[in-house]
């Protein structure tokens, strides 16, 4: 049995964390040894309403993070990955807390093993078999767009730029080559261009999402501009993706075990 832990990066998801957790029924739990929920000092009642839920389910294997600072959507990666290295994890699979994607989604993935042939498996949302929910035809559209352009710069095919439902082999971690990736949204892109640098084994596959009652986070037009340059960095020069990407250094990305 491979030993797969569940990471749950949470910000302000205190309207969503309780249905992302009620998603983790006894087929899906299978095939999950652990669940860190790790709360990047979310300002509402996430970490309450979290550690409520962990109470009233005694029989499933949560355990609730807080990081030390907020480190961003990058840096709660860092803690998770750390974290899944550490405790000798095989696997991390990554589902935001925001309930916009289903973790049902990966159930063909894990009863296939699928995962097992590759260094990392990517939720697609633009791809053949996806299916969208309350994404504007604009906004599908732009992601069309920038998952062709980083197809161009890498070579690869490319059905999305960071979906939040990602599984990685702890295997493709282990050098830590994503410590200097940006600690924000942006980490994604860094990881889909490091992919061809460091010829991981990468694969996607379809999966839904929705909005309803999330609030996005990404401001579309900076962080376009952003990921434009980025590429762009990337495109004249592949090593620039050794590069420290950050505007800030943190040294240790720690967190505490609360509950
Ligand atoms: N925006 C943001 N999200 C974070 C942070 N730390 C963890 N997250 C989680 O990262 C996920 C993705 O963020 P979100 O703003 O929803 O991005 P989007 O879904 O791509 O529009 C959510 O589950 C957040 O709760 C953070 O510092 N900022
Ligand atoms: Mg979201």
């Amino acid at each position: 049995m491979d030993k797969i832990l569940l990471f749950i990066p949470v910000y302000n998801c205190e309207k969503q964390i309780v249905r992302v957790l009620d998603q983790l029924d006894d087929e899906v739990m299978k095939y999950i040894s652990e669940v860190i929920i790790v709360n990047n000092r979310s300002t509402d009642n996430t970490e309450m309403v979290a550690a409520a839920y962990i109470r009233q389910h005694p029989s499933l294997p949560v355990k609730l993070l807080r990081n030390h600072d907020n480190y961003g959507l990058g840096g709660s990666h860092k803690v998770a990955f750390g974290y899944a290295m550490n405790n000798d994890f095989d696997y991390v699979i990554v589902l935001h807390g925001d309930d916009q994607g289903r973790i049902s989604d990966f159930l063909p993935v894990l009863r296939s093993r699928y995962y097992k042939k590759h260094d990392c498996i990517l939720g697609a949302r633009f791809m053949r078999g996806s299916s969208l929910e309350g994404y504007s035809r604009f906004r599908t559209f732009g992601n069309v767009i920038y998952d062709f352009l980083f197809a161009f710069a890498t070579g690869r095919r490319i059905y999305d730029l960071g979906s939040g439902l990602n599984m990685y082999s702890t295997g493709m971690l282990k050098d830590r080559f994503y410590i200097q990736f940006p600690d924000n949204l942006m980490f994604n892109y860094c990881m889909i261009l490091a992919s061809e640098y460091y010829g991981h084994d990468i694969r996607f596959y379809p999966i839904s999402w929705r909005e309803d009652d999330q609030v996005s986070n990404v401001k579309m037009a900076s962080q376009a501009v952003k990921v434009l340059k980025m590429l762009k960095d990337y495109y004249m020069d592949p090593a620039v993706i050794t590069q420290d990407y950050r505007d800030t250094d943190v040294d240790g990305y720690a967190a505490d075990v609360i509950a």
